[in-house]
C-alpha cells in the first residue's frame, strides 16, 4: 500500500520520449512596470510595489482574478481568505509609511489545505469531517509567513488526507475541493499530495505557495509541474497545527517558480518552536540562521563534489527514456559549471530498501496518534471528531467523500495495527529506516566519497531522504515531446503522462545542508532556464495592468 509508492507511481513516465538538450540561458528577464504574472518573481513584484507601480491589493485582487479565471476547469484553490484584501489595505499603509515587515511584505502566497489558520479559512485535508473546525491558532509556518510580510490568499486543494486514506483515489483529489487538474495537457495528473500547490504556483495564481510532504508530496507535484520544490530536513520547518500522517517523516516546504523565490520563502518559515520539539533539532538555533537567499550563486557549483548513485537511479527504459536523456545532458551541464561529478555512488543498502516494508510501519504506526493529538487541541470540533476511528466512521457514511468507490484501505491498515509509535515493534522499524537511507543509503554515500550532494531524476528523488528526514530540492529538466504517447493513471480518470508534462531533476544532501543544495540548485537552473521553455496550456490571461487604478 503507502504514499510513498504511490506517490512514486504518480510520477513515473510511461511513454516514450524524445531526448531534452539545454541552450545556454540569458539571465534576468527585462524590467517592466507590470511583470507578466505567469513568472513574476518576487524581487520583481517587490521593486514594483517600491516604485508604487502597483500595490499588494492589486496584487491580490489580480491573483484572485486569475484563480477565477481557471478555477472551474483546474480545481487547484478550494478557499480564498476572505481577508486578503483587508491585509493586503494595511500591508500597502505599512509600506506607505516606511515599515516593512519582510521580504516577503505585501506579496500573496497560497497554502495546502493542511496547513491550519485560526481564521475565516476551513482547515480540512480535503475532508468534510473536519469542516468548521477551529484551531487555537496559525499553524507556525503560517505564522511565521504573516511576520514576514506575506498574505496568506489561500487554500490549495490536495490529496485527500495527504494521499494518506485510499488506495484507489487520484492525485489531487479531495472531497472538499473536487479533483484538481494540471495545467500541461487537459486531464493532466498533478501528481500530489500538494496538487493544488503546485499546478497554483506554476500558473502564477500567487507568488508561490507551501506544501508539505511524508515521502515525495513537494518533490513529485513540484516535478511535474515545473517548479522548483524543497522538502526541507525533518524539524528545520514546524509541524505545529499541520494536519499530519507522521511526526518522523512530515515536514513542511516551499513550492516556487525558481530556487530564489523558493529561498525565500524557506527562510520566512524556518526556525525553532516549542510547539514542534522536533525543530530543537536545528543545530544554529543558538546562532545565526543559515542565509539561503545568499546561497544563490551563479558560481555555487564550482568544485562540488556531486555523486550518482547509478543503482538508485533505476533502469533507462524505452518509456522512461527522455527523462533519462535529459538526466545525462544534465550531469554534462554540472561539470561545465565545476562541479565534479562522482560515478556510482551506490547505496549499499538499496536492495534491502527496496524490499522493506519499515516506511510503512513508521507512517502506519505514527497515523493515528498523531490525528489524536491534532484533533484534541482543536477549539471547535462540529462533526466531534477524535481519532483515526471517527474519522474513518465519518468517511464510510458521508456521501460526499465517495466511500466506497475511493476506498479507506490506508486509513484501515493503521486502525488494523496492534502497536502504536512507542512500542518496540516501531522503533525496530524506525531504526532500521536509519539504517537504509543512513549509513546503507544516501549518508553512507556522501561520506564514502566526500561528498556534498547526490543528483537523481526527481522521480526516484524522495524515498531514501523521507525515511531519514534529509533535504531535497528538485529544479525544473524537461518535459515530454509532441509526440508522447497519452497514458492515463491507475484510476482512469487522469493523464499520468502526456505532451508537455514537465519532469525534474533533485539534489539531495545530509541533514540541515539546504543552503549548499540551493546554492547548487541555483547554479543548475542559471545555466539551464527549463521552466522558461515549458509552457502551460491553460494559462489565465488577467494582469497587473487589468486591475491597477480600478
Ligand atoms: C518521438 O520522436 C522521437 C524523435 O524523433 C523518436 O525517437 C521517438 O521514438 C518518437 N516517439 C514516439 C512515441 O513516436
Ligand atoms: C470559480 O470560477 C467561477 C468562474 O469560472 C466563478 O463564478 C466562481 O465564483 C468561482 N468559485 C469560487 C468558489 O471562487
Ligand atoms: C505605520 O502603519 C502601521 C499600520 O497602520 C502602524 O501600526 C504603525 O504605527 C505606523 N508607523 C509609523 C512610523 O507611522
Ligand atoms: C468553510 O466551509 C463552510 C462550509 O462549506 C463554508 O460555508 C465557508 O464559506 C468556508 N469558509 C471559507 C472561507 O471558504
Ligand atoms: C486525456 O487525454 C485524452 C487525449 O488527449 C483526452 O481525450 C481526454 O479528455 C483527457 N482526459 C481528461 C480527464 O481530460
Ligand atoms: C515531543 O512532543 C511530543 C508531543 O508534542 C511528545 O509526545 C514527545 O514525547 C516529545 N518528544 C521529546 C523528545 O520531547
Ligand atoms: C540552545 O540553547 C539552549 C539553552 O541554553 C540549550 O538548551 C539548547 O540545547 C541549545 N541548542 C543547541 C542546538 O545548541
Ligand atoms: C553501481 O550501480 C550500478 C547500477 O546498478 C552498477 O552498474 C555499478 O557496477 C555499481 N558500482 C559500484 C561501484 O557498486
Ligand atoms: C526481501 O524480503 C524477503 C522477505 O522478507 C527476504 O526473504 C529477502 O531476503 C529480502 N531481500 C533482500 C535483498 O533484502
Ligand atoms: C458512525 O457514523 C454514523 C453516521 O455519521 C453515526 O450515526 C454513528 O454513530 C457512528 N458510529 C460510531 C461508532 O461512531
Ligand atoms: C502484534 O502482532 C504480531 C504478529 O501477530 C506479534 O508478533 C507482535 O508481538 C504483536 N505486537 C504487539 C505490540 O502486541
Ligand atoms: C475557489 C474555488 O475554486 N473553489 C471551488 C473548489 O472546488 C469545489 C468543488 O469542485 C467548488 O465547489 C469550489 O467552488
Amino acid at each position: 500500500m503507502v504514499s510513498a509508492w504511490l506517490l512514486v507511481r504518480a510520477c513515473v513516465a510511461f511513454a516514450p520520449l524524445t531526448s531534452v538538450v539545454f541552450a545556454q540561458y540569458t539571465t534576468a528577464p527585462a524590467e517592466s512596470k507590470f511583470p507578466k504574472l505567469l513568472d513574476a518573481m518576487a524581487e520583481e513584484l517587490t521593486a514594483g510595489l517600491e516604485r508604487g507601480d502597483f500595490t499588494s491589493v492589486d496584487l491580490v485582487q489580480a491573483y484572485i482574478g486569475r484563480i477565477m479565471q481557471v478555477n472551474s476547469t483546474l480545481h487547484m484553490v478550494v478557499e480564498i481568505n476572505p481577508d486578503a484584501w483587508t491585509i493586503a489595505k494595511e500591508l500597502d499603509d505599512e509600506r506607505a509609511n516606511g515599515t516593512l515587515r519582510g521580504p516577503l511584505h505585501g506579496l500573496p502566497i497560497l497554502i495546502k489545505n493542511n496547513i491550519a489558520t485560526a481564521d475565516e479559512m476551513n482547515n480540512t485535508a480535503g475532508s468534510w469531517s473536519l469542516i468548521g473546525a477551529k484551531v487555537p491558532r496559525d499553524a507556525t509556518v503560517a505564522a511565521k509567513l504573516r511576520k514576514a510580510g506575506a498574505i496568506i490568499l489561500g487554500k490549495t486543494n490536495l490529496s485527500q488526507w495527504a494521499n494518506y486514506r485510499s488506495s484507489n483515489s487520484s492525485n489531487g483529489w479531495s472531497a472538499q475541493g473536487g479533483q484538481t487538474y494540471g495545467a500541461y495537457y487537459p486531464g493532466q495528473d498533478p501528481s500530489g499530495s500538494s496538487s493544488g500547490s503546485g499546478v497554483s504556483s506554476s500558473i502564477g495564481l500567487a507568488v508561490a505557495s507551501l506544501g508539505t510532504e511524508t515521502d515525495g508530496s513537494i518533490l513529485s507535484p513540484s516535478q511535474l509541474n515545473n517548479l522548483v520544490g524543497i522538502k526541507p530536513t525533518l524539524g528545520l520547518t514546524s509541524r505545529a497545527l499541520v494536519i499530519p500522517i507522521s511526526e518522523h517523516q512530515d515536514t513542511v516546504g516551499p513550492m516556487a517558480r525558481t530556487v530564489k523565490d523558493a529561498a525565500y520563502l524557506l527562510q520566512a518559515i524556518v526556525g525553532p518552536d516549542t510547539y514542534d520539539n522536533y525543530t530543537s533539532a536545528i543545530p544554529w538555533a543558538n546562532s545565526t540562521a543559515p542565509d539561503y537567499v545568499a546561497a544563490c550563486q551563479f558560481d555555487a557549483l564550482l568544485g562540488k563534489r556531486i555523486g550518482v548513485p547509478r543503482n538508485a537511479i533505476g533502469a533507462r527504459t524505452r518509456n522512461t527514456a527522455p527523462i533519462y536523456d535529459a538526466f545525462e545532458a544534465a550531469l554534462t551541464v554540472l561539470r561545465n559549471a565545476g562541479a565534479i561529478i562522482v560515478e556510482n555512488t551506490n547505496y549499499t543498502a538499496y536492495a534491502e530498501y527496496l524490499n522493506s516494508t519499515a516506511e510503512d510501519t513508521v507512517l502506519s504506526g505514527d497515523f493515528g496518534p498523531n490525528l489524536a493529538a491534532y484533533l484534541a487541541q482543536l477549539t471547535v470540533n462540529p462533526q466531534n471528531m477524535h481519532n483515526l476511528a471517527d474519522v474513518t466512521n465519518f468517511t464510510h457514511n458521508f456521501p460526499a467523500e465517495e466511500y466506497p468507490s475511493r476506498d479507506t484501505a490506508v486509513f484501515d491498515e493503521s486502525l488494523a495495527l496492534n502497536f502504536t509509535n512507542t512500542d518496540s515493534q516501531f522503533w525496530q522499524a524506525y531504526q532500521y529506516n536509519q539504517y537504509l537511507g543512513g549509513s546503507g543509503g544516501l549518508l553512507g554515500a556522501l561520506s564514502t566519497y566526500n561528498l556534498s550532494a547526490v543528483v537523481v531524476p526527481s522521480r526516484v528523488a524522495s524515498g531514501i531522504s523521507a525515511i531519514i528526514g534529509a533535504p531535497v530540492i528538485t529544479v525544473p529538466l524537461g518535459a515530454y515531446p509532441s509526440n508522447t504517447t497519452v497514458v492515463p493513471n491507475a484510476r482512469g480518470n487522469l493523464n499520468a503522462t502526456a505532451p508537455g508534462i514537465p519532469f525534474g531533476i533533485s539534489f539531495a544532501g545530509a541533514h540541515w545542508s539546504e543552503e549548499t543544495l540551493v546554492g547548487i540548485a541555483y547554479a543548475f537552473e542559471q545555466r539551464t532556464g527549463v521552466r522558461q521553455k515549458v509552457k502551460p496550456y491553460v494559462q489565465p490571461t488577467i494582469e497587473l495592468a487589468d486591475v491597477v487604478g480600478y
